[in-house]
C-alpha cells in the first residue's frame, strides 16, 4: 500500500512545505502501520501561511457575519455527511474508540451550527447615556490573524472550538495541529476549502513545535494565540506572548475528581468513574483522575470498581468489543508507567493495573493496563499531578466539606462532579468546588458546547472556549458614542 503524502494549506492551495521533507504518523493500535505522510514544515511555511492569512483578512472582515456564518453552516453539514469516514481515520490516527471519535466529530458538528448561528448575533450591547441626544452602544470586532495550536486528543473537535468561532467573528486563522492527529486536521480543512471558504481565510501548516508553533506564536502579525496542549508548553506559549504584549488563551491541564458521597446511587457513580477516569484511555483534560469516596462506602465502592475495571477489554478502537484503547505514542506509556511507579513508591496501594498490556496482538501498540490506586493521600504527586492516561486514585473523606476541601487542593481547576441524592449537598458542592465545570450525578467528562468550558488556576488564563464565551477571545469590543445633539456635549463634566 502506499503512503499518501498530504500537503499544507496555504492562501487556498495545498502546498509542499519548502523543506521538501515529511514526516510519518502512526496508528497508535500498531505501530507498524503509517496513516500518512505529512509536510515537516520549517519557519518558511509559517511565513507564506501568515502572509495569506493577512492578506485575506480585510475582505473576510468585509464579509457580512451572517454570509460567513453560512459558509460555517455548510461545513457543519459535511461534517454530518462524513461523519463515519472521519470518526475512522480518527480511530485510526489517535486511538479513541470509535464511539469516541464520532462523538468528536459530533461535537465539531454541533460546534458548527452553533457558531454558524452566531453569524446573525454576534450582539453586543445598548445602554443609556447620560446625555441628551447620545446614544451608545458596543460591537464586536475582529482580532484579526489567530494562530491556533491544537492538541491529539480530540483533532477535530479542538481545532473546531477554535476556528467556528474565530471565523465566524471575521478572523483568519492558521492552524498548527499536534504532529500525533494531523490526518483529521487535514480532513478538516478540506471541509472548509469545499464549503467555499476564500482562500487565506483558513491555513494549515503541520510540524514540529520549534519549527511551526514557535515562529507562529512569535509572527508579529498574529495577532492572538489560541492554545490548548499541555501546561509545560502553555507557560512557553505565555512567556512569548507577554513578551510580545499579544493576547493569548491557554487550556491546560486537569486533575478532575469525583466526590461520592455515601448517599449516592453507587452503580451511577460507579459508571461515571468507569467513563470519567477510562474512556478515551484517561487521555481527556476532563479525566476523571482522583475518586473521593465518603468513608462509609469506600469499602463496597472500591469492589465494585475494581470489578468493572478488571473486565474491561483493551483492543483496536476499530473493534466493536473494546473499550479502551492504546495511549497515543511510547513518550506518554513511558510517562503513565512512571507515575504508577512514583504512586508505588509513595505508598499508594495498586489494586489493578500498573503496567503497559503487551499481550498477544496488543503488543503492535501503545496500551496500558486500567489502573487504579487505592490508600492515595492527597499530597501524593499520582494525587496532584496531571498523568493524562488511564489512571485513577481512590482518595477517602469524612465529609462532604472534607470532599470539597480535597478536589479544591489542586493546583488545576477545570473540572469536578459529585454523586448525591441530597439537593443540598449538591448546591453547596455547586458553590464549594473551585473548578470551571462541575457535575452533579454526571462524570467530568462531557462538556456540552454551549456552555463555556475551560477552569480556574492552573488549567488556563482566565479564558474560556465554546459557548458565546468563546467570542471574547476571539473578538475585541468597540465602545460606539453617536451625539446627534449638534453641539458639544461634554461627559462627566457639571455645567
Ligand atoms: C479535552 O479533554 O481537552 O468535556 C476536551 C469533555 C469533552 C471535551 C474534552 N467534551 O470531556
Amino acid at each position: 500500500m502506499t503512503t499518501t503524502i498530504h500537503k499544507n494549506f496555504i492562501a487556498g492551495k495545498w502546498v509542499a512545505s519548502k523543506s521538501r521533507k515529511t514526516f510519518a504518523n502512526i496508528n497508535p493500535a500498531r505501530k507498524g502501520e503509517v496513516v500518512g505522510r505529512f509536510q515537516q514544515s520549517t519557519p518558511d511555511d509559517v511565513e507564506r501561511a501568515v502572509a495569506a492569512a493577512v492578506a485575506a483578512q480585510a475582505a473576510w472582515k468585509k464579509t457580512p457575519a451572517p454570509k460567513r456564518g453560512e459558509i460555517l453552516f455548510r461545513v457543519a453539514e459535511l461534517l454530518v455527511k462524513n461523519k463515519e469516514a472521519l470518526a475512522r481515520d480518527m480511530t485510526c490516527e489517535m486511538g479513541k474508540v470509535l464511539g469516541e471519535t464520532r462523538g468528536d466529530v459530533q461535537e465539531a458538528i454541533d460546534m458548527g451550527y452553533y457558531a454558524a448561528g452566531e453569524g446573525r448575533r454576534l450582539m453586543g450591547e445598548t445602554v443609556p447615556s447620560e446625555l441628551k441626544d447620545k446614544f451608545c452602544m458596543s460591537v464586536r470586532m475582529p482580532v484579526g490573524v489567530v494562530g491556533a495550536i491544537t492538541p491529539w486528543n480530540f483533532p477535530i473537535a479542538i481545532p473546531s472550538w477554535k476556528l467556528f468561532p474565530a471565523l465566524v467573528a471575521g478572523n483568519t486563522v492558521v492552524l498548527k495541529p499536534a504532529s500525533d492527529t494531523p490526518l483529521s486536521s487535514v480532513h478538516f480543512a478540506k471541509l472548509f476549502e469545499k464549503a467555499g471558504l476564500p482562500p487565506g481565510v483558513l491555513n494549515l501548516v503541520t510540524g514540529s513545535g520549534a519549527e511551526v508553533g514557535q515562529p507562529l506564536i512569535d509572527h508579529p502579525q498574529v495577532n492572538l494565540v489560541s492554545f490548548t496542549g499541555s501546561t509545560d508548553t502553555g507557560r512557553v506559549v505565555a512567556s512569548h506572548c507577554a513578551g510580545l504584549m499579544k493576547p493569548y488563551s491557554l487550556e491546560m491541564g486537569g486533575k478532575n475528581a469525583i466526590i461520592v458521597m455515601d448517599d449516592a446511587d453507587l452503580e451511577l457513580a460507579l459508571e461515571g468513574v468507569i467513563w470519567g477516569a477510562f474512556g478515551t484511555t484517561g487521555q481527556r483534560c476532563t479525566a476523571t483522575s482522583r475518586v473521593i469516596v465518603h468513608k462509609k462506602v469506600m469499602k463496597k465502592f472500591t469492589a465494585l470498581l475494581l470489578e468493572k475495571t478488571r473486565a474491561l477489554q483493551l483492543g483496536d478502537g476499530l473493534l466493536p468489543k473494546t473499550d479502551v484503547g492504546p495511549l497515543i505514542n511510547e513518550a506518554q506509556r513511558s510517562k503513565v508507567a512512571s507515575y504508577c511507579e512514583i504512586g508505588r513508591n509513595e505508598g499508594a496501594r495498586l489494586l489493578t493495573g500498573g503496567a503497559p498490556e503487551i499481550k498477544g496482538a496488543l503488543k503492535q501498540g501503545f496500551f496500558f493496563q486500567p489502573t487504579v490506586f487505592g490508600d492515595v493521600s492527597p499530597k501524593m504527586r499520582i494525587a496532584q499531578e496531571e498523568i493524562f492516561g488511564p489512571v485513577v486514585s481512590l482518595i477517602v473523606c469524612n465529609d462532604l466539606e472534607h470532599a470539597i476541601g480535597l478536589v479544591n487542593d489542586s493546583s488545576f481547576g477545570l473540572s469536578s462532579a459529585i454523586y448525591t441524592r441530597d439537593v443540598n449537598r449538591a448546591f453547596q458542592a455547586i458553590e464549594g468546588l473551585d473548578t470551571g465545570i462541575t457535575y452533579i450525578n454526571a462524570s467530568t467528562i462531557g462538556a456540552e458546547i454551549q456552555l463555556p468550558f475551560g477552569g480556574t488556576k492552573g488549567t488556563g488564563n482566565g479564558h474560556r472556549e465554546a459557548g458565546t464565551a468563546a467570542l471574547d477571545i476571539f473578538t475585541e469590543w468597540k465602545s460606539v458614542y453617536v451625539d446627534y445633539s449638534g453641539k458639544l456635549q461634554k461627559a462627566q463634566i457639571e455645567d
